[in-house]
């Protein structure tokens, strides 16, 4: 079991809005700012989905460039792009999002349903994102949302190689409707599946959605694995109790690694552990 706890933090999604959710980092601003007080709190990676001027979901290069650059300049954060961007967004804006040269991004293994929606990630658009990130020496974190997820990854690695880096670093995603359920023998089954079907070495980080938040948490780190909180899978602190800030939830998932002996992951670790380019 790794002795310490890589935290990373997904601040923004690309589901909630900010009318709903007014502390919701959507402007660049907002971004940097709330990603400076997660580093400070805990975490090592940020995950990033960007929004354009009205406070949709984009996926515009220039802007992603911008933050990449913006996130760099104020933070030593790992800056992980989302490839999946939202469920309207099509198969070529979001490979063209590695063009904007994040150190990590997001790569889901697979087609699930997403409430009323569907979240599509087809064989052959998996293929490319594996492919393009490897050309482009961007590390992949492997979304597993069911399952099948797992399966599914380790045939690709088995048929294309694998990631840049060597490492395979994946986060289940649970309590999505349509997806794995939020409570812990799901983290439990999905840790025991990563086991038969990564290789040696893998590595786990879990985020539960909404209520799901605390159970994942709890038991990925009994179960040996890594954390991800945010604003993007959770806007309720506790029950009527809105998130404040994104640092909020890092500084809880800090205190809860700490509380289970394995404190939350400097930056120079993470990237060791992660094989980010140096
Ligand atoms: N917004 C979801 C449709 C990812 O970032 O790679 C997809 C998602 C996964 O959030
Ligand atoms: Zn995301």
């Amino acid at each position: 079991m790794t002795a310490s706890t890589l935290i990373t933090v997904a601040p923004t999604g690309a589901e909630s809005a900010k009318s709903d959710v007014p502390a919701l980092p959507v402007t660049l601003d907002e971004l940097v700012a709330t990603a400076v007080d997660c580093q400070a709190a805990g975490a090592a990676v940020v995950h990033v989905h960007i929004r354009d001027d009205a406070g949709a979901p984009t996926l515009d290069q220039a802007r992603l460039r911008d933050t990449v650059a913006a996130l760099r300049e104020s933070t030593d954060l790992i800056v992980q792009l989302s490839t999946g961007g939202a469920v309207s967004d099509g198969e070529a804006p979001r490979l063209a999002v590695l063009d904007a040269a994040p150190d990590m991004a997001s790569c889901t293994m697979g087609t699930v349903n997403f409430g009323d929606d569907v979240f599509m990630n087809r064989w052959g658009f998996i293929v490319d994102l594996h492919e393009k990130m490897r050309d482009l020496r961007v590390v992949p974190e492997y979304e597993i949302f069911d399952l099948g997820h797992l399966a599914n990854l380790e045939r690709l690695l088995d048929r294309h190689g694998p990631p840049f880096g060597g490492h395979v670093h994946v986060d289940f995603v649970l309590g999505v409707p349509g997806g794995g359920a939020g409570d812990a023998q799901t983290v439990v089954a999905m840790a025991e599946a990563a086991r038969r079907h990564l290789p040696e070495g893998s590595t786990f980080s879990a985020t539960g959605i909404g209520r799901a938040t605390l159970p994942v948490m709890f038991a990925s780190l009994a179960a040996g694995g890594h954390l991800r909180v945010g604003m993007e899978d959770t806007v309720s602190f506790a029950r009527r109790q809105p998130v404040e800030s994104n640092a909020q939830l890092v500084t809880r998932a800090a205190a809860v690694a700490e509380l289970a002996q394995r404190p939350a992951m400097d930056i120079p670790a993470a990237r060791e552990l992660l094989r980010i380019r140096g």
